[in-house]
């Protein structure tokens, strides 16, 4: 089963899936849950689960019709019959791509956030929301029958994602019943991931053209990047799992060293030129990167970034950012930076802040990552630099704006925002407190254009 059927699992996961049956058999199948909206459901239910997965590479597109689906459920329509499919022995694996807002936790501590409307639902009814409570319902409805758990799969841009998923799984699990924390915590596993692949969201202009390309409509179609690496610990409940290898996937004892570098010299510079790529007014990453101050810049970052990853075994960071220029490029790729720019007290951390903390320890400056905190700052003031409202997605977004609107300047917006705590601890806010403080005022002033060709300067 997974959870959160957005596009990026449709054009990811599950065509992993589907490679490794047609490599090495099996007879596996995903039965989806959308934790939110029926649109997935109802645009996939009349064409038998099926879809088109259309890969974008610069030389042209190329078509695939994906049918591993069996099903795909909507949870707030009844929550039950998902606890029901997911306590199914049948059931090995359920994966997730929920977002990081959708761990409900904490994302500068990674304790489980038992302030959230969701969390607080789940801890006091039986048929829960969120997906935390989907999974630690369905392990007691599990253990309860004697049947083994399922492996839980997280697939988010979160750093060591299983280990944080067992942990809010644990603690959940934990104030409902102490003995089912302790039978998930001896017999579950949670193997950490590394996902990749550039997947936006996809449009009504992507569903006209998939018509076009195949000669079908397809009312969900999902638009994707050639590139695709998982990365994977190979611990799954029983040994039980498709022959991931078969169909290229990593599998490892240790997923650590790839996800730091993938989040934070992918998902870490994707987040900076979405806020400052915004600012400037360019929609999408590849427009920004086409943008010689921009290009200058992401080189910039990663020249701040890299010193501070450990490359996992066998990798060059330097071809790694390479290439990583190279997919950003990628003209038929419509990422657009609004997208990117979403949920960024959720991202922040992981993506950005983690590099400031090591530079700052190290001593280093971090003018352009500084740059990149600013121009967040700037963006969930919620007003652009010509004066246009910004619409700001994010789970504290009202938050925020407030923060923001406490002060007047530049360095008392930056001020009021360190000290938000769920995003930035306070050490790491007081050492930031100067150099993001220059970068804001030049970015206020100036604009972001400036702004960069300071920090490159
Ligand atoms: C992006 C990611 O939307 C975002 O925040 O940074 O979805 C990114 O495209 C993927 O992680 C690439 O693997």
């Amino acid at each position: 089963m997974h959870l959160g059927l957005g596009a990026f699992f449709r054009g990811f996961g599950c065509v992993f899936v589907a490679d490794a049956m047609a490599a090495s058999g099996g007879d596996w199948g995903i039965t989806g849950v959308s934790l939110r909206s029926p649109d997935t459901r109802d645009a996939l239910q009349g064409q038998g689960w099926g879809y088109t997965s259309v890969t974008l590479a610069p030389e042209g597109e190329q078509t695939r019709w994906i049918d591993v689906l069996n099903d795909v459920l909507v949870a707030p329509e009844d929550p039950d019959a998902v606890l029901d499919a997911m306590a199914d022995p049948a059931v090995r694996i359920v994966s997730l791509t929920v977002t990081e807002k959708g761990y409900c936790h904490n994302p500068s501590t990674g304790a489980l956030n038992t302030d959230h409307p969701d969390i607080q639902h789940d801890l006091a009814h039986d048929l829960p929301m969120s997906a935390p409570g989907f999974l630690v319902r369905a392990l007691a409805r599990r253990r309860a029958a004697g049947n083994a758990p399922f492996t839980v799969l997280t697939c988010d841009n979160l750093p060591e994602n299983g280990r944080l998923v067992r942990g809010l799984v644990l603690e959940f699990a934990q104030r409902l019943d102490p003995t089912l924390a302790d039978w998930i915590a001896t017999e579950g596993r949670f193997p950490s991931t590394m996902v990749d692949r550039i997947t936006p969201a996809t449009t009504e202009a992507d569903i006209a053209r998939v018509a076009q390309l195949t000669g079908h409509v397809d009312a969900a179609p999902v638009m994707h990047e050639p590139f695709a690496q998982w990365v994977i610990e190979d611990d799954f409940v029983g040994g039980a799992r498709p022959d991931f290898a078969a169909a290229g996937v990593e599998m490892v004892q240790d997923v650590t060293a790839h996800e730091h570098m993938k989040l934070r010299m992918l998902n870490g510079t994707h987040s900076a030129l979405a806020y400052t790529g915004y600012l400037a007014g360019h929609e999408t990453i590849a427009d920004t990167v086409a943008d010689p101050v921009f290009a200058s810049y992401v080189r910039q970052l990663w020249s701040e970034i890299m010193p501070a990853v450990q490359a996992p075994e066998g990798v060059s960071l330097t071809d790694y950012a390479d290439a990583l220029f190279d997919r950003y490029a990628n003209p038929r790729i419509r990422h657009r930076t609004w997208q990117i720019a979403m949920d960024g007290s959720q991202k922040l951390p992981q993506r950005i802040l983690g590099s400031l903390e090591a530079n700052v320890a190290g001593g280093h400056a971090s003018p352009a990552l500084c740059l990149a905190v600013a121009s967040w700052m700037r963006y969930v003031g919620g007003v652009d630099e010509h004066g246009r409202a910004i619409d700001v997605r994010d789970p504290m977004a009202e938050r925020l704006r407030a923060v923001s609107d406490s002060a007047d300047t530049p360095e008392g917006k930056v001020a009021a925002l360190l000290g938000v705590r769920d995003v930035f601890p306070a050490d790491l806010a007081a050492a930031l407190k100067t150099p993001v403080t220059i970068a804001a005022t030049r970015l206020w002033k100036d604009g972001t254009r400036a702004a960069i060709t300071q920090v490159l300067a």
